[in-house]
Parts: structure tokens; sequence; C-alpha cells
């Protein structure tokens, strides 16, 4: 079982009420840091309008304030009716970038660490029942070297300060996705673990439900609502004949209805969907439902204009509907754990996914120093303890969090950090150790990390840590671009013959690989950046992949051209997309449908 924050998805039922807080609120800027001292939680003094979720930086028409880089404050009149006595009342956020303190009727009730995963504020004991309350929230952006992503803070000449981000996508911050007024009953279901086991037409599903109730009930319903199964305990199994099992050709989900029981009376009840399906490794293979799977997709970002990474529904539609289109049945949720919302959608569109934690940036040479062979130890840095104790509560969260979605196949601990030396060797060992000591998934599913090109046959140290190894690789872009190509080429080969000598007998995927390109540009005989050359990368690197049995799955980078700071390698942000900023198909994304369907 996980510690740390638990905050299950919130329902709506005869215990349970939420609703959603989405809308404008008042914003502040406040590059001094004053308003603790002067008491802006109480009221800020001259706020700005501020769409929840959403993010200043794709809103704003100032330089000054894209990158604006400190503390600022959000603030909000919630009524809280007072149908909800003798209930626990809480806020939840779905994220706040970076680090947030919660006041509620001026009282602090909560600081959160983490910009990408969820939390609750506890406001029981301070909320006013069926009157107008009021939250505030103190908001810090700043990166740094003991927090994840990386990165650290510059002064620039008038005073401001200035993000220098250790990642190759934009520091958006603030409170990007959903906002809830909860309310749970006092005994309640606090979590639950699930664990699937197949025997040939039937299965188990293993639960355990954490909870202050005396027992539960637990009913499995199918695709019409008719009953399955029933169960009773807050430990048991529930055997299910002639199983429909999850799959991304099949994504069949079941109804789960918990309810949680104190002396006979029902007190709680939590309903969700879930999927029938098995994840494991065996030698170099991946397994779904103890069937080889070979992993098609994307590397992708939250992204889209204007929003930022706000999480809109229509954008994840969007996405799902182009990747149903093109074929795949994977991504990776670099370089951080998406939305909730995202994984609800996936389940039911049978995507499976590695679920990254925001370990980016543990390096000190960034992606295109690291084909230059530039090297300065990361890991010896004294900052290393509380990173340490940050990067471990992250995975913590991220597991607990989406443990119980089928879609998520794999975690994915790190994005290319430095991973050739012994420090660094030794910090991922704690990691991986972490997870797996503590048994935080249930389902023990494959443990992995995407690999830079540091990480050779010959010199890499993190690959033998896990269950998946998974390669970074531009041959053709950063390695030998444009008219080397063939030099490219050679170049991979020999890298994957020296992985096949190795014999590591694990499964390989390329979590990376890809060429900028721009949607306007058409070059004979094919140039970079043109739409030409990203096909010729994409060929390039599918004969490849077809002469090692070990490689198990290629994600492209990246799903659509995304939004990076300004850079003499950015075009208006990363290029490199399949599918432009808006989504529409570049040509690659034909190729890509032919090779992949
Ligand atoms: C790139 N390369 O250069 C990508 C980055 C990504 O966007 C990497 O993992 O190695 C990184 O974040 O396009």
């Amino acid at each position: 079982m996980c510690s740390g924050n638990k905050t299950l998805y919130p329902v709506q039922n005869e215990f349970r009420f939420n609703q959603l807080l989405n809308s404008m609120w008042n914003f502040e800027i406040d590059p001094d840091s004053i308003g603790i001292k002067e008491k802006w939680y109480k009221k800020l003094p001259k706020p700005e309008s501020m769409p929840v979720p959403g993010t200043f930086a794709e809103l704003t028409t100032k330089r000054d304030r894209k990158y604006y880089t400190g503390d600022f404050w959000y603030e909000k009149d919630v009524f809280v009716p007072s149908f909800l006595k003798n209930k626990d009342i809480a806020i939840r956020f779905g994220s706040i970038t970076h680090r947030a303190k919660v006041f509620f009727n001026s009282v602090e009730v909560k600081t959160h660490e983490g910009g990408f995963l969820p939390f609750e504020a506890d406001i029981t004991k301070v909320v006013k029942l069926g009157q107008v309350n009021h939250l505030a929230i103190l908001v810090n952006n700043k990166l740094s070297l003991e927090t994840i992503p990386c990165g650290d803070v510059t002064i620039l000449s008038d005073g401001r300060k200035a993000n220098r981000p250790r990642f190759d996508f934009f520091n958006y911050s603030g409170i990007m996705r959903n906002v809830w007024l909860v309310a749970t009953p006092k005994g309640k279901i606090i979590d639950f673990d699930l664990k699937y086991d197949i025997q040939g037409k039937s299965a188990q599903i293993h639960y355990q439900i954490y909870g202050n109730g005396d027992t539960a009930k637990v009913e499995l319903t199918d695709r019409n609502g008719n009953t399955v199964a029933v169960q009773s305990g807050l430990k048991n199994s529930i055997d299910v004949k002639n199983a429909q099992l999850w799959s991304p050709a099949c994504p069949y989900l079941y109804g789960i209805k918990i309810q949680l029981l104190r002396q006979g009376k029902i007190i709680d009840e939590y309903s969700t969907k879930i999927g029938i399906r098995t994840v494991k490794v065996l030698g170099t293979q991946i397994l779904l439902n103890d069937k080889p799977i070979h992993l098609k997709g994307f590397g992708k970002h939250e992204d889209f204009t204007i929003l930022g990474k706000a999480t809109s529904e229509s954008v994840i539609k969007r996405d799902f509907e182009c990747m149903k289109w093109i074929g795949v049945n994977c991504f990776r949720t670099s370089h951080y754990p998406y939305a909730e919302e995202w994984y609800r959608e996936a389940d039911r569109y049978g995507f499976l996914i590695i679920d990254e934690v925001p370990a980016v940036g543990l390096s000190s040479y960034n992606f295109i120093e690291a084909t230059k062979g530039k090297f300065k130890s990361f890991f010896t840095n004294k900052n290393n303890s509380k990173l340490e104790q940050v990067h471990e509560q992250e995975i913590t969260e991220m597991i607990n969090r989406d443990k119980n979605h089928q879609s998520v196949i794999a975690w994915s601990l790190f994005n290319e950090p430095e991973s050739t030396s012994n420090e660094s060797y030794h910090y991922f060992k704690k990691i991986f150790n972490f997870v797996r000591e503590n048994k935080l998934d249930p389902q023990a599913r494959p443990l992995t990390g995407a690999l830079e090109n540091h990480s050779q046959p010959d010199t890499d140290r993190l690959s033998q840590l896990c269950d998946i190894v998974s390669l970074n690789r531009y041959y053709g872009w950063y390695v030998k671009g444009g008219q080397y190509i063939q030099e490219a080429k050679k170049k991979f080969i020999d890298e994957m013959n020296g992985w096949e000598r190795l014999n590591l007998n694990k499964p390989f995927i390329f979590t990376e690989f890809g060429a900028d390109t721009l949607a306007s540009e058409h070059r004979l005989p094919a140039e970079m950046w043109s739409q030409e050359y990203q096909n010729e990368v994409i060929h390039m690197f599918f004969d490849v992949f077809k002469q090692y049995n070990f490689i198990q799955g290629e994600l492209i980078w990246n799903f659509a051209d995304f939004k990076t700071e300004d850079a003499i390698v950015r075009v208006g942000g990363n290029q490199k997309g399949i599918f432009t900023r808006d989504r529409q198909p570049k040509d690659a994304a034909f190729l890509l449908r032919k090779l992949w369907k």
C-alpha cells in the first residue's frame, strides 16, 4: 500500500458530493513575495481575472508576464451548502504547478510540492456551511536542482527572476487542471488496490479496500450494467467466468461498485470502471494478457495553443482520435504525469500508457550537448538527498493515483538523467529499490526510464535497473543529420549490435526518435527541417528496428509540435510533431499510418 497523498477521483452518489470550481478566478503576481506579510490570503489588493484551469503564460501579450518567475496568487469565493454538514469537506486540485500553499477563510490548510499530481486541502475544520467562504492560494513556479522537473533561476539586470529549465518544454505554471469542492462521509473508502489473474477463459480480480469500515460489498457489472459477481470483505477475490479481457483491440470495461459497511450499515460507496488485464515482462518480450505486444505510438506533451498545459477534454478527444486514425496503441506521458482525464479516456479508447514521473533535467548537459560528449557530474552535488525525497514522493503519488488504470502498463522513473557515472547508478538504485521494496504498485508493473545518447552499451549504468530498456535516440538529427544520414544509420546499427552482444535478455523500446519538421517545407532532395527528411528519418529507424528481435516498440517524438523556451534551435517551439500544434497531419502522419496499420 502506498503512503502519501491519497485522493480518489471525485464521484457523486448518495454518500459523496462534488462540485467543479472551474471558472474565472482572481489572480495577482507577487514579485517581491510580500503577500504573506501583507495578508493577501484575506483579500488580493489588485487582482485581475484568470481562468482556472489555465496558464497566464499563454494568455498574456507581455514578455515579462509570459516568463514570470516567482510567487503568484489565486483567489475565489466558494459557497458551501449546509446540506454538507457531518461530511468531511475538501478542495481537490488536479495539480498546481509547481508548489502551493492553500488558505481557506484565511487559515493555512495545506502545502504541496510537485506540479503534476493531485492533492486535497481538508477544510472541514474551517469551513462555514451555508455561507460564502474565501479560498486563496499562493503558488510558486521556481525551478531548482532539488525539485523535479529540474532547472534553476537567474536574476536579470532589472532584478527580475527568470527560470532556466533544464528541459525542452515551456515551463507553464499555475492552476492548469480541474479544481473541485468535495464532500465525503466521515467513515469512508480511502483507497483500493486491484490485481488480476487470468486462467484460460476465467479471471480473478483480487481486491483490497482501505477505509474505516468493518467490511465491504463489491459488485462487478458488465458493459450493460448486469451483475456479473458480488463479493464481500475488505480483502478478497472475485471469480469472473468467461472474462472479457481489456486490450487495445477490445478495451472492455466492467463496472465496479464498492460499498463500505459498518455494523451492517452502508456508510460509503465508490464506483468506477475497470478492465481485466495483466502486464508482464518475459525475457525480451512484453506480455499483455500473456501475449506478446509491440508498442506503437508517441511521446506526447500536454500542450496546446492558448491552453498551454491546461486540461481540455476536447484536446484529449482530438489527440486520441488522431492516434486511432494513425493506428497506434501506446503513448508515454513525457515528461510528467498528465491530468487524470487523459488516463480515464485512455482506458476507454484502449491506449497503453507508460506513465512518467517529472524527473527530467537531472543532468548537467542538455539534449543537444549530450550528443557532443560534454560531461559534468550532476549527482555529486549536495542537493541530492532533498531531490531524492521529492522524487520518491512524486513516484508514490503517481503510482497511487494511476495504479487502477488498465491503460497504465509501465512506470517511467526518469527521462535522460546522467546515466553513466557511479553516482547516478547509486542514486537510481535507491529510487528503483524504493518502488520495488515498498511494493508501491500492487500490480508490480514493469519499471523503466528513458536513456539518452550517452547511455551506450559500453557506458550505460542504468539499464540494469530497468525491466524494460527505453532509448531516446536522435540519429539523423542531433547525430549526423542531413547529408550524413547514412553515417547516422551505421552508427545506429553499431550501437544496436553492441546491445545485442550484451544480451541483457530484456525488452527494448524506443521512447524517442525523430526530426524537427516545418509543415511548410518541402525539399527535393530532402533537407533537414523538410517533410521529406522527416519521412527519411522514419524509414531509417524502422529499417533498423526490424533487424533486432529484442526491440518491442517504437514511440516517435513527438505526437505534435509543442511550445518550448526561446532557443536558436527552436522555431516557435519544438517541431518534431507528426501533427502540427493544432493537430493537423504532416506528411509523416500518412507514412506512419501505412507502416503502423
Ligand atoms: C528533442 N529530445 O530534442 C527532445 C526533447 C525531449 O524535446 C530529448 O527527452 O532527448 C528530450 O524532451 O526534441
